[in-house]
């Protein structure tokens, strides 16, 4: 777990998913200010899938990890992995933008993110959400070793933290998504106090209005890929966060509409998701190369 404190004169913009809506990201920094020693980063997992331009986000976040590393941060996404990868796109866009040895690397990079960052000690921000049990604490995320294990699998900590999402009904339920459980209000309230947080910032499912705040203000949903998958209509947000630690919330709309950010990379990594050359490339595609 990365722990990042907020000092005079800095401040912390809090993004959530961006599944490759390049575009978009660039609004993002439009809007919120680049990246500096002053103004730190936080991108809470899934940069990559389902939009066209996965390679072109994590490249230039890779970039900024590299020139401020520790002022900028990524946390792991439940699609920062192989079997989504192949799944939603990004192994496709690799191969057909570059080659497989590059969605390899890129592969490796995803297992060394960190699942969890903690603004402040009052902010626990992770991808998904909380645990199946509730004895776990930030010591135990503490101790997890993220490098001992590549993929988060079906069960354990790493997956909870990738998949979970909140609910409103008290305890824990079964996921709609069939990987992970939900958690409600009761357990998230738990956590907090256990661990002395104000609340828990996680990214993972789309929000109209860009976020939510649920769980008596102790659980914010963060989604920063405004017009989701070309067909949503949602907003995306950002939370800026400064030395008081107070939370700032702007919402903003989709750059391009629907033009840039179609599913162009199937499984097998040809435009389209096709195999055969009847299917055109499209336009976003093609002006953009
Ligand atoms: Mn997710």
């Amino acid at each position: 777990m990365v722990e990042v404190d907020i000092e005079e004169g800095e401040e912390i913009t809090v993004c959530g998913d961006t599944h490759g809506q390049f575009f978009d990201l660039m609004e993002i920094f439009r809007l919120a200010g680049k990246p500096s020693e002053k103004h730190f980063f936080l991108f809470n997992g899934d940069f990559v899938d389902r939009g066209s331009w996965s390679t072109e986000i994590a490249l230039l976040l890779y970039a900024y990890k590299m020139l401020y590393p520790n002022k900028f941060f990524l946390n792991r996404g439940n699609h920062e992995t192989d079997d989504m990868n192949r799944m939603y796109g990004f192994e496709g866009e690799c191969r057909a933008k570059y080659t497989e040895r590059v969605f390899k690397l890129f592969s490796e990079s995803f297992s060394a993110l960190p699942l969890a960052t903690l603004i402040g000690k009052k902010y626990f921000v992770l991808h998904g959400g909380l645990f199946s049990d509730d004895k776990i604490t930030l010591d135990d995320v503490r101790k997890l070793d993220r490098f001992k294990q590549r993929q988060p699998g079906q069960a354990g900590l790493m997956m909870e933290m990738l998949w979970t999402d909140p609910q409103t009904a008290p305890g824990r339920g079964p996921s709609k998504r069939g990987v992970g459980l939900q958690f409600g209000p009761d357990v998230t309230k738990r956590f907090c106090e256990n661990n002395g947080l104000e609340a828990i910032i996680r990214s993972h499912e789309v929000r109209m209005e860009g976020y939510e705040v649920e769980h008596d203000g102790r659980c914010i949903t963060v989604f920063s890929a405004p017009h989701y998958c070309d067909s949503t209509g949602n907003k995306g947000a950002f939370i800026k966060i400064g030395p008081e630690y107070k939370l700032n919330f702007t919402k903003f709309d989709a750059v391009f509409g629907n033009l840039m950010n179609k599913y162009l990379f199937g499984s097998n990594g040809v435009v389209g998701g096709r195999s055969g050359p009847s299917e055109p490339p499209r336009r976003g595609y093609v002006a953009l190369r």
